[in-house]
């Protein structure tokens, strides 16, 4: 059966979940710190894998199935040794997913686990003809020594998902002040918040956009893109929307944006004309007007108002500029950078190996 057979309506929203139909792979200690809060929101996804090669990524983690690689800091410099340290576990990996028709693979991009081997998890998942979904965290902008291997994973990544759905750090920790440990765990709430509230949470008072309409958005060729807004001093959805609007603005060309779903979360006392007016505003702000909004929505929250928005039809990012040798080769200026023009990416960041 080919990827484009499937029917998404093979994940009904059953009791209790979805068991191995749906996976999450968490890669890199990014994506199994975010996999593992992800867990512990979500009442329908059931399946979760780790795969790190740090032990401390996953010694704090009691459910789900976990794949430590064997590495020393030396032998892991860089994604493509990661890849090699990994090649004997890829049967293991395999296992994992083979009874999965749909698979998150989440990981930070940047370091050496999760660029080295959230593409080849994501090309195990295409190779078995399953739907992977890659949710990519993209380094802050200070550190500049991690943009190129997350330039290089995230083209793999493009490669070998169906659809890629881009977070940026920098745009989710608003207040840089606070201590950096509580940083990283309030943006992993906020993703796996968001992750959750989009793919269908069994709270009371909420209605979702659900599994299969998200993973119809994102399977599209062009980026996609989360962002996150909230209002904490006054709770209003709207103030929420348009605060989760001003992100994409410094990602991308936000009047490219085609499609977007949204997801807002207001206490119990959000009227329509609240949604209506959250809602309504965002397409005179992303899009060329003609954009398309689908919406879900929780009137269950106790503090502030939030929402959650995911847009597509972005034909570049921000991050393109983190891949010197991609851009140097398209422009053609190698000499400036440094680089050699006869070096094609795959021999600087060689492509999974065959096995
Ligand atoms: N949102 C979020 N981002 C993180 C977290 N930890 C790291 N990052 C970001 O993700 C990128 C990748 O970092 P890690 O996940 O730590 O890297 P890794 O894949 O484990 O690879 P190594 O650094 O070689 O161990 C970094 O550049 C950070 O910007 C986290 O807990 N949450
Ligand atoms: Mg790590």
């Amino acid at each position: 059966m080919s990827i484009g057979d499937l029917k998404l309506d093979d994940f009904p929203y059953s009791n209790p979940g979805y068991g191995r139909k749906v996976a999450v792979v968490g890669v890199g200690s990014a994506g199994c710190r975010i996999a593992n809060q992800l867990s512990k929101e979500s009442k329908l996804l059931e399946h979760f894998v780790y795969v790190t090669c740090d032990d401390h990524d996953i010694a704090n983690i009691t459910k789900g199935e976990k794949i430590l690689i064997d590495a020393t800091l030396r032998s892991k410099a860089t994604p493509y040794e990661v890849r090699g340290l990994a090649f004997a576990r890829v049967p293991e990996i395999r296992q994992q997913i083979k009874d999965s028709e749909l698979v998150f693979v989440i990981s930070g991009l940047g370091g050496a686990v999760g660029s080295g081997l959230a593409p080849l998890v994501a090309r195990e998942v295409r190779e078995k003809g399953a739907i992977c979904v890659a949710i990519a965290v993209m380094p802050f902008n200070f550190e500049r020594s991690k943009h190129y291997f997350a330039g290089g994973a995230l083209k793999q990544l493009r490669n070998y998902a169906s659809g890629v759905v881009l977070i940026d750090n920098d745009e989710l920790l608003e207040n840089k002040k606070i201590p950096a440990i509580d940083a990283f765990y309030l943006v992993n709430q906020k993703i796996a918040v968001a992750l959750n509230k989009f793919l269908g949470s069994t709270e009371k008072h909420e209605f979702s956009i659900g599994l299969n309409n998200v993973v119809s958005f994102v399977r599209t060729n062009s980026y996609c893109v989360l962002c996150i807004g909230e209002d904490i001093e006054t709770s209003e959805c709207r103030k929420a929307v348009l605060n989760a609007a001003s992100h994409f603005d410094r990602i991308v060309d936000k009047s490219e944006a085609s499609k977007s779903i949204v997801h807002v979360v207001g206490d119990k006392s959000i009227t329509m004309n609240d949604l209506v007016t959250s809602i309504g505003g965002l397409s005179g702000i992303l899009g060329n007007g003609t954009m398309q909004i689908e919406y879900g929505f929780s009137a269950n929250s106790e503090s502030s108002s939030a929402a959650f928005i995911v847009a597509s039809g972005f034909s570049s990012t921000k991050f393109e500029h983190y891949d010197p040798v991609d851009r140097a080769l398209k422009n053609r200026t190698c000499i400036d950078l440094g680089f050699d023009s006869s070096l094609g990416i795959e021999m600087l960041l060689p492509d999974i190996e065959r096995s």
